[in-house]
C-alpha cells in the first residue's frame, strides 16, 4: 500500500514536472530563463534549505517533508550532512519546519531519502514510508510516526531485488574473476575511452576524457590518441603527435572515435572532442610513418550538441550519438534524473545535417555491420542495442533490440564474424560517485544471441 502510494505520488510529481518540460520544450526550444514573480501567500520556510524532495500531507495538516537527497548528477547543497524528515504544521500561522528525532536501529549517517508516503492504520496510528538510497542502493524505510513525542520509530527497511535503481542496475555486484589473458598496458591509465581497430591491427584509443560527473584521473591535461599495435606480442601504447596550424591541441578532450578508409588508402580518424564542455568533431589524417594526426578540420553544428560517439561512412560524413538533449548542466541533470529519454543520433554530412533517430535514455555507443547495411546504438540507461537499417537516403529504420543486463557502452564490429564486442558499465552509479575503495567493476564476456534472418552474437566486455 505505501510502496504503491509512494509510487503514484512520485509518478505523479515526475509526470508533472516532466509535461512541464514538454510544454518548455516546444515554446521556447531553450533554456527558459523564469521571471521573478511576486507571490503573496508564499513564504520561504527556514531550515529547509538544503531542498525538500517530496512532501505528504495528514489529514490533520500535518506534513512530513524529506529533505537533503544526493542523487548522481543533481547539484547537493550539503554534501556532507544525511539527509532528515521535517514536519510542518499547516494549521499553523506561520508554519515552521521541525526536524523529526529518528530513533534508534536505523544507519542516520547513511540516511538519503527520495520519495515519501504515509499509511494510517484502523488504530490511527500513522507510518511514514520513506525510499532511501544508502551507499546508493535503493531500499524502502518504514517508521511510526510519534505525534507527542515528535519523533520516527523505525520498524523495518525493505529491500528487494524489483526495487533496485534499474536504470543504473546499482544494486549489481561485480564477482572477482581471473583472466589469465589479460594484461596491464602501461601508459594508458588515465582511462581509455574509446577503441578502434584497423584491419591491419593497428589500434587507435581515446584517452584523458573529461566528462562532467564523471571521476576524471588527470582533469589539468589534455586528452590524447594512443596508437597500439596488436600485432605485437606484447603491445605497447604510443602517443600520436597531432599537428595542424589551426588544432588547439591543450583543450582536446577526446570522447567517441572512429576511422574512414578512403579508396587510396588513406586512413582518416574522426574525434568526438569535447573542448570547454563543447562538442566538436575533429577530422585528422593518420600519417602512419610519422606516427601522426594531421589536424584538417573542426566540424560543429546546432543539432551535434553532446556527441558521445560515432561511425563515420565518409571522410566528412558521419552518424553520431548525443547522449542529451539539454546542453544547459542543470537541465541535463534533470534529464537524466527523470529518464526523459530525448537522445537522439544524427547524420552528417557538409551539406545535409538531420535527425535520424530519436527517443534514447542516453544514446551511447554506435557502430556499423561489416556490410554497411545495418547501424548499432548502444542505449545506455535502457540497457539495449538496437538494431536499425540503413537505407540509400542515410536514413535508419528500427528493426529490432537486443536487452543487456548492464549498461552498455561503445560497440566494436568484428570484421570478419560481425559480432559484437559491447564496453559495459555493470553498475551505473559507479560511474558517476567514483569510491576507490569501490571502484566500478569489469565483467568477463557474456554471449547473447540474437536470431533471425541475421544473426550476430553480442560480447559483453568490460569497459
Ligand atoms: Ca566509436
Ligand atoms: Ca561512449
Amino acid at each position: 500500500m505505501g510502496k504503491l502510494m509512494a509510487l503514484i505520488l512520485l509518478g505523479a510529481g515526475l509526470a508533472l514536472v516532466g509535461e512541464r518540460f514538454l510544454t518548455l520544450r516546444e515554446r521556447m526550444n531553450a533554456y527558459r530563463e523564469v521571471e521573478s514573480v511576486e507571490s503573496q501567500n508564499c513564504h520561504l520556510i527556514e531550515g529547509i534549505e538544503n531542498g525538500s524532495e517530496d512532501i505528504d500531507i495528514l489529514p490533520s495538516g500535518l506534513a512530513f517533508i524529506s529533505n537533503g537527497l544526493k542523487y548522481p548528477g543533481m547539484p547537493d547543497l550539503a554534501p556532507d550532512e544525511p539527509g532528515r524528515i521535517f514536519l510542518m504544521d499547516l494549521n499553523e500561522q506561520n508554519p515552521r519546519v521541525q526536524e523529526l528525532n529518528i530513533g534508534d536501529g536505523f544507519d542516520k549517517a547513511s540516511f538519503n531519502p527520495h520519495g515519501m508516503s504515509t499509511f494510517i492504520d484502523k488504530d490511527q496510528t500513522v507510518y511514514l514510508y520513506v525510499v532511501n538510497h544508502p551507499h546508493m542502493d535503493s531500499t524502502v524505510e518504514i517508521f511510526k510516526f510519534e505525534e507527542q513525542q515528535r519523533s520516527l520509530v523505525y520498524l523495518k527497511t525493505i529491500k528487494h531485488e524489483l526495487l533496485k535503481r534499474a536504470r543504473m542496475n546499482a544494486s549489481r555486484e561485480v564477482k572477482s574473476v581471473e583472466l589469465p589473458n589479460c594484461k596491464l598496458i602501461k601508459g594508458i591509465e588515465t582511462g581509455a575511452e574509446d577503441l578502434e581497430i584497423l584491419p591491419n591491427g593497428l589500434a587507435f584509443i581515446s584517452s584523458g576524457l573529461r566528462y562532467p560527473g564523471v571521476k576524471s584521473f588527470e582533469p589539468d591535461k589534455p586528452g590524447k590518441i594512443l596508437l597500439m599495435d596488436l600485432n605485437k606480442e606484447d603491445p605497447t601504447v604510443l602517443e600520436l603527435k597531432m599537428t595542424g596550424s589551426n588544432f588547439d591541441a591543450s583543450s582536446f578532450n577526446p570522447h567517441g572515435i572512429s576511422t574512414f578508409t578512403d579508396e587510396d588508402n588513406t586512413v582518416y580518424l574522426l574525434v568526438v572532442s569535447h573542448p570547454d564542455v563543447k562538442s566538436t568533431v575533429e577530422l585528422f589524417k593518420f600519417q602512419e610513418e610519422e606516427k601522426s594526426l594531421l589536424h584538417l578540420k573542426t566540424i560543429k553544428h546546432e543539432l551535434l550538441p553532446n556527441l558521445n560517439d560515432l561511425v563515420a561512412v565518409g571522410r566528412e560524413h558521419f552518424y553520431a550519438t548525443n547522449d542529451h538533449y539539454f546542453v544547459d548542466q542543470y537541465m541535463r541533470s534533470w534529464e537524466l534524473y527523470l529518464g526523459l529519454a530525448w537522445s537522439n543520433v544524427v547524420y552528417y554530412s557538409p551539406d545535409d545535417v538531420r535527425v535520424v533517430a530519436s527517443g534514447f535514455d542516453f544514446a551511447n555507443g554506435i557502430s556499423m555491420s561489416p556490410d554497411r547495411k545495418y547501424v548499432y546504438i548502444a542505449e545506455l540507461l535502457a540497457h539495449k542495442i538496437h538494431v536499425y537499417e540503413k537505407h540509400a537516403n542515410w536514413t535508419l529504420t528500427p528493426l529490432k533490440s537486443l536487452d543487456c543486463d548492464t549498461l552498455v557502452d561503445n560497440i566494436s564490429v568484428d570484421p570478419v564474424t560481425g559480432d559484437l564486442w559491447v564496453g559495459c558499465h555493470p553498475n551505473g552509479m559507479k560511474i558517476f560517485s567514483y569510491d576507490p575503495e569501490n571502484p566500478p567493476g569489469s565483467e568477463p564476456s557474456e554471449e547473447h544471441q540474437l536470431k533471425d534472418e541475421r544473426e550476430f552474437r553480442v560480447n559483453i566486455s568490460p569497459t
